[in-house]
């Protein structure tokens, strides 16, 4: 393991930039072979010290100029990627010319090509893999770009802002120029070349000025744009009405490329998706497709303002455009669909994963104060933690205070690079509240936990809620101060009927000290609490409640997200006792309370069905996995099938009786009802086929035959793929592809449905899909589909032989030379080695270390030397 490369960065050295840059102009000469970059930047200094420009490795220096005199080898020194420039004069133009080869740009940074087309990623550090510039987010400057290629090849040329002049060259070729009025930071850059298609429909903001959007794609997807076009206009519309925000150029464009690290990217007014983060149509996207594509079109879009307008001083800042984003688009999600079940699937997303990484060895605070590559800090603790963060200061603040800090922040920080302080000062300015305990989300990491206990006096009418709280130890920081933890609680009468708590049936508790007491007067018996409603913190909480309080509360608490936690609850503490049993080589019989609870939420039919579809899914083999001391992956994943097929015997008759009664008439419609019928019918169908009965095998076909959507048909055949008749689920799974094998993206699924498989057949299967003509090392959504899907796959990748880690060592080994972000993400699984058995742990071990004795890219090189360390 090389460790050349891998110089830590820390907050505390954050310094302004010696010099502004005014404004820059870039030219880019594209053709086959090599593409030439030009760029003159307008310089002038703001503070003592020196000009240090980034460059990186893909972008060959040609030539430097200030203010057009060569400059000469003693003018600059080079370090790392920094050039830092000697003696420049406080205003200057410095002329830069590279040379890049964006055919060979495997890293998917910078400028590279994606199937015919060129295409850009500049966040955090990919501007500096196309020419020499201070890479860093509070230098902001306005972009001048021009763009020459091949007309034939290229006819489409796109960058940021307006286009201000096009025309014809010699030789076949074209130009366009675009100019972006907007000061941005060079990670908002973006340029597009292609021989593109695209629709276009317009929005006409508040102010009544008409915005012209379109969604550019290669003609083979043009079908499959409409979807995010109107998720495009409900976002806009959205912005305006929730944050008074108003779109502020006169075109918005959306490109669709199909070899793309992350989900898309919000370069000002040009956002670059990854092609199965917008493209969509009933016969190929799932319904949840469609959700994922409407909260990414929406988050990006909400990053005009929140990440844009307003962006970050640093990269240890990240949180502040990501998590505030994240929590508008779930704001936005909860709007346009269900807010319980967004609510539900924000927090098993967060309970399973985010809680996972912050009890790992990469575990950080929302606000890191060091890192070896920001590339590895996208992560669920800068977005999904961060995003309730700041839910928390919108359940303190409530909605009208947040609304007012909000609009403040925009206001004073319009153009401005800053830091989650001056986010929280805002959100304290406009409400009073001291928010400087609260500070300590941003910068302790770690899960904390709360254990509640609590007391009735009968003689005097006081009930008791006694509250502790404590944070493990994560890297770096043994001890942690008490969080400002917003506890909102309801108590509720053994009638079922709920105390008020002044005036209101849900009171938000500031729990702020180590263990601390609140006391509640006039209550006339014994209460039944209702704790972390909404759950209104990111903490792990703990009360005795009996199974019987945990029935109650799933009929009876008002809190729609707390009645399914509640059931949550109960079968966690049924699957725990089974997983128990398991491990003594017992047989322990299921408990009847949870068929019971089954059984009313399958008689319940008023219960909205997507929010019942919730209810009867049992918790997840992850989310027992991040509940267990030591992950026993056999012992979990028998007692949840164990339970699961006890559940499905005893309530076969319900089960059948609700797949019936809620087939959908008619054809495809994503609309709420229509999304919960299916949610319903196929986690009935799952359900069906867990009894193992023929006929609920001819449910199936029935279903996959009849399917006018891929909701259904991967419904159907996502439950035979993981039930034991085989035979079926390879027939059917080779008709899947004989029918999808032109469309990527579902081939995608296709690929992670067959890497999921909790089996031990299950890395033969991953190894001849990565065989399979289908696959593609260069296309990071097909490396997803089958390594990522398969490091989740629990008894499939955590076989007792070692096999499945030796297997993914090699795996990164391979691709970490080729595109490094992707590789250091494929590793997470190893990772997690503390969290298993001894003989587990000396496998993964020893993978990770086999990993780190390779030369290593810096990112592969920060997980593996920290989650060895
Ligand atoms: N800012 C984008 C996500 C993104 C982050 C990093 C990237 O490259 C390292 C690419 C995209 C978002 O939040 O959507
Ligand atoms: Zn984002």
């Amino acid at each position: 393991m090389s460790q050349d490369n891998a110089k830590t960065v820390y907050l505390k050295d954050y310094q302004p930039p010696a010099f502004s840059v005014e404004s820059v102009e870039l030219t880019f000469s594209l053709f086959e072979e090599q593409c030439q970059v030009r760029s003159n930047l307008h310089i002038k200094r703001q503070h003592p010290g020196q000009l240090v420009l980034n460059g990186g490795q893909h972008a060959e220096v040609l030539r430097v100029e200030v203010n057009g005199e060569l400059l000469h080898e003693s003018g600059y020194r080079v370090s790392g990627e920094d050039w830092v420039i000697e003696a420049v004069p406080d205003e200057a133009t410095l002329t830069v010319l590279t040379q890049l080869q964006p055919q060979n740009n495997t890293t998917l940074e910078g400028l590279y090509k994606s199937s015919s087309m060129y295409c850009t990623q500049c966040e955090a550090e990919g501007f500096r893999q196309i020419t020499l510039y201070p890479d860093r987010p509070d230098v902001m400057s306005v972009f001048t770009t021009r763009i020459e290629a091949d007309k034939a090849l290229y006819p489409v040329l796109l960058s940021n802002g307006n286009l201000v002049e096009q025309g014809e060259l010699e030789n076949g070729r074209h130009f366009a120029v675009w100019h972006d009025p907007f000061r941005k930071p060079s990670y908002l850059f973006a340029l597009v070349a292609g021989d593109l298609q695209h629709i276009e429909d317009s929005f006409t903001t508040m102010s009544g000025r008409a915005v012209t959007l379109r969604l550019y794609t290669e003609a083979r997807n043009i079908s499959k744009t409409e979807f995010a076009m109107g998720a495009l206009q409900r976002s806009m519309k959205w912005d305006e009405e929730a944050y008074g925000r108003e779109y502020d150029l006169d075109l918005f464009n959306i490109v669709a490329v199909d070899d793309f690290n992350m989900g898309a990217m919000e370069n000002k007014s040009l956002n670059i998706f990854n092609s199965s983060c917008v493209l969509a149509r009933a016969d190929t996207t799932t319904d949840a497709g469609f959700q994922r594509i409407e909260a990414i079109v929406a988050h990006e879009y909400f990053h005009n303002w929140s990440g844009n307008r307003v962006t970050c001083r640093d990269w240890f800042q990240l949180s502040l455009k990501e998590g505030f984003t994240v929590f508008r688009d779930s704001q936005f999600s909860s709007d346009m669909g269900s807010a319980a079940v967004k609510r539900i699937e924000d927090v098993t997303l967060l309970r399973t994963a985010q809680f996972a990484e912050d009890a790992g060895p990469t575990s950080h605070p929302v606000r890191p104060d060091n890192y070896m590559e920001i590339s590895n800090f996208y992560t669920l603790t800068i977005y999904e933690k961060g995003a309730e963060v700041v839910r928390m200061i919108h359940t303190l603040l409530g909605a009208e205070l947040f609304r007012q800090g909000s609009d403040l922040y925009f206001e004073r920080f319009d153009g401005q690079a800053v830091t989650c302080d001056d986010f929280v000062r805002c959100m304290e300015e406009v409400s009073g509240r001291d928010l400087t305990q609260f500070m300590r989300w941003y910068t302790q990491a770690g899960t904390p936990r709360l254990q509640v206990t609590d007391e009735y006096d009968a003689a005097t009418g006081t009930y008791y809620l006694d509250v502790r709280q404590s944070c493990p130890a994560t890297p770096g920081q043994e001890q942690k101060l008490p969080f400002h933890i917003p506890l909102a609680v309801g108590l509720l009468y053994p009638d079922g009927t709920e105390h008020h708590l002044q005036g209101d049936s849900t009171l938000v508790l500031d729990v702020t000290e180590a263990e601390q007491r609140f006391m509640f007067k006039g209550i006339t018996q014994r209460p039944i609490p209702s704790l972390l409603r909404g759950f209104s913190a990111p903490v792990k909480l703990d009360y005795p409640y009996s199974r019987e309080e945990l029935s109650f509360l799933m009929s009876h608490d008002t809190d729609g997200f707390n009645r399914w936690e509640a059931g949550q609850r109960l079968a966690m503490a049924i699957l725990q006792e089974q997983i128990g049993a398991i491990q003594a080589g017992e047989e322990l019989e299921v408990d009847p309370a949870l068929i019971a609870a089954f059984e009313r939420v399958l008689d319940d039919t008023d219960l909205d069905y997507a929010v019942a579809a919730k209810v009867l899914t049992l918790p997840s083999e992850a989310y027992l996995a991040e509940n267990a001391q030591v992950i026993d992956v056999e012992a979990i994943h028998q007692a949840r099938r164990r339970v699961r097929k006890v559940l499905a015997d005893a309530l076969c008759a319900r089960f059948r009786e609700r797949y019936h009664a809620t087939e959908p008439d008619g054809v495809y419609a994503f609309h709420g009802s229509s999304i919960g019928q299916r949610a319903l019918n196929n986690l009935c169908l799952g359900y069906l086929l867990a009894t193992e009965r023929e006929e609920a095998l001819e449910l199936v076909r029935q279903q996959y035959a009849e399917a006018d959507n891929m909701t259904d048909s991967m419904g159907a055949l996502a439950a035979v793929v993981h039930s034991p008749f085989t035979t079926v689920a390879d027939e059917l799974l080779e008709q899947f592809y004989g029918r999808w094998s032109e469309d990527a993206l579902v081939v995608n699924q296709w690929l992670s449905l067959q890497a999921s498989v909790a089996g031990e057949g299950t890395l033969a299967k991953v190894q001849s899909l990565l065989q399979h003509a289908a696959f593609d090392w260069r296309n990071p959504n097909k490396v997803r589909s089958v390594l990522g899907a398969y490091g989740q796959s629990s008894v499939g990748f955590h076989r007792a032989d070692g096999a499945g880690y030796e297997f993914l060592a090699d795996q990164v080994i391979h691709l970490d030379p080729m595109n490094p972000q992707l590789a250091s993400r494929m590793v997470t699984p190893l990772t997690r080695w503390r969290r298993y058995p001894a003989a587990r742990q000396a496998q993964m071990r020893a993978a990770l270390e086999r990993i780190a004795a390779q030369p290593l890219s810096k990112d592969v090189y920060e997980i593996v030397s920290k989650s060895l360390a």
